[in-house]
């Protein structure tokens, strides 16, 4: 194939198939063999435009919204400091031990004071037989919105615990990061043993995880290793992970917690716009794209409403449910993935994704997110305001059925629509 025709197909993924025909039948036939498209729909051109625009599935590392404590954080530190303080691959040390106030019964601890400290090499060791690979969005849940959408490659957490020899009152692991050696900047987290010795509901493994996209973790994403947990809300996945305790805590123990957060609280399915015009032509259909996070309940549908501002609300009816809402198109598989995954392609094998075409196996992907897009018909003049909300695959309408906000963001989003003659 000619390449520079190749490298231009590959930049507009979205392009639709009538853009094609009018290219001719020999670029044509070369579509239909390199199946460069997952969607040749024919579409509005607004719409195309807001799809040639919109965001790409996975992130790149350094576009993440870093959520980071620590003063200084610990990503900013000089390479010195960082080498001193076990924060490079080649200096990185983990500390696996019984936790002190609630001991858990363990023969072969990991600590630098015997000098048994977990590090990379043991972890690379570990990871020719055990790495895994699933995506993930990362979504803080005091902020709401998606921090980014990624692909993350790690070990499961359970091989270096089995790995101390624990033989009983173990029921709960929680783990901090390096906080400059200073008590008040330590930010923990926690979980429940049985989650990282097994996965339940084909939920991908708690991970040690050293790559994002197919490159190592960057410092400021955690790097050299951090804690992912899959269907956590982000406080889960500690970053520039030092210390794991093993603990017979019986409850949670997060640093969130004196938030005021819900820290047992998986991903919720909800959805927001990412383009909308605030104003608009009477009689001009408006195109609109968003997207879904697809929480630990799964995605069947994105729905979109628009009310005039004139007439009142459906009375006693506090989440709209019933509203005239359309459905709107959820996009498929994108074929340029995006976040600088070499070479445009998911890794292989990665959970969710065939290690034969590298195209996923089911669409959407639960834990991560999907993009939408919807044409909404012209309107007369007036003041609007646009809603959309998610319906999960047990068919519950957003915010439900967790509505509450500090287990996770999930109210419905309104955006306000001008319409002007
Ligand atoms: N050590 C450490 N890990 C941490 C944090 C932190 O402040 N310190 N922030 C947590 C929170 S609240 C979130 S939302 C995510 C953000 O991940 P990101 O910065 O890679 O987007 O990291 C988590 N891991
Ligand atoms: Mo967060």
């Amino acid at each position: 194939m000619n390449s520079k025709l190749a490298t231009f197909l590959l930049q507009h993924g979205n392009l639709t198939r009538r853009y094609f025909l009018r290219m001719g039948g020999a670029s044509l036939a070369l579509l239909g063999s390199s199946r460069l498209l997952a969607d040749d729909r024919e579409r509005e051109p607004q719409i195309q435009r807001a799809l040639d625009a919109l965001e790409t599935w996975l992130t790149r590392p350094d576009d993440f919204r870093d959520v980071s404590r620590g003063n200084p954080t610990p990503h900013s530190l000089p390479i010195e400091k960082r080498k001193e303080v076990g924060l490079t691959r080649d200096t990185w040390k983990l500390e696996v031990v019984s936790d002190p106030d609630n001991p858990a019964k363990i023969r072969s601890p990991f600590t630098t004071e015997k000098n048994s400290a977990f590090d990379f090499q043991g972890l690379m060791q570990l990871a020719k037989k055990h790495a895994v690979r699933f995506p993930k969005v990362m979504t803080c849940l005091n902020i709401g919105c998606p921090l980014g959408n990624g692909i993350w490659e790690g070990v499961p957490l359970r091989e270096v615990i089995w790995a101390t020899q624990p033989t009983r009152d173990l029921r709960r692991v929680f783990y901090h990061g390096y906080h400059n050696d200073d008590p008040e900047q330590m930010f923990r987290s926690s979980l429940p043993v049985g989650r990282i010795l097994e996965d339940p509901y084909d939920l991908p493994p708690v991970i040690l995880c050293y790559k994002l996209n197919g490159q190592w973790l960057t410092p400021e994403r955690g790097g050299p290793v951090r804690v992912v947990m899959p269907e956590g809300y982000g406080f889960k996945s500690i970053k520039w992970l030092s210390h794991v305790y093993l603990s017979n805590i019986a409850h949670a123990n997060d640093t969130y917690a004196d938030q005021n957060n819900d820290v047992d609280s998986p991903l919720k399915t909800f959805c927001a716009t990412l383009s909308l015009p605030a104003k608009v032509k009477t009689g001009q259909p408006i195109p609109v794209t968003g997207y879904a996070q697809v929480g630990i309940s799964g995605l069947s549908k994105v729905q979109v409403w628009v009310h005039n501002d004139q007439d009142e609300l459906p009375a006693g009816d506090r989440y709209f449910a019933s509203a005239p809402w359309q459905d709107a198109e959820i996009l498929p598989a994108p074929n340029i993935w995006g976040g600088d995954v070499p070479s445009n392609r998911i890794p292989i094998p990665t959970i969710g994704f065939d290690s034969e075409t590298g195209r996923p196996k089911t669409w959407p992907l639960r834990c991560s997110l999907v993009h939408w897009a919807a044409e909404l018909p012209g309107l007369p003049a007036g003041q609007f305001t646009f809603r959309c909300r998610t319906i999960d695959e047990k068919g519950i309408a957003q915010p439900m059925p967790r509505p509450f906000r500090k287990s996770g963001h999930a109210s419905i989003e309104e955006s306000p629509i001008t319409v002007e003659k």
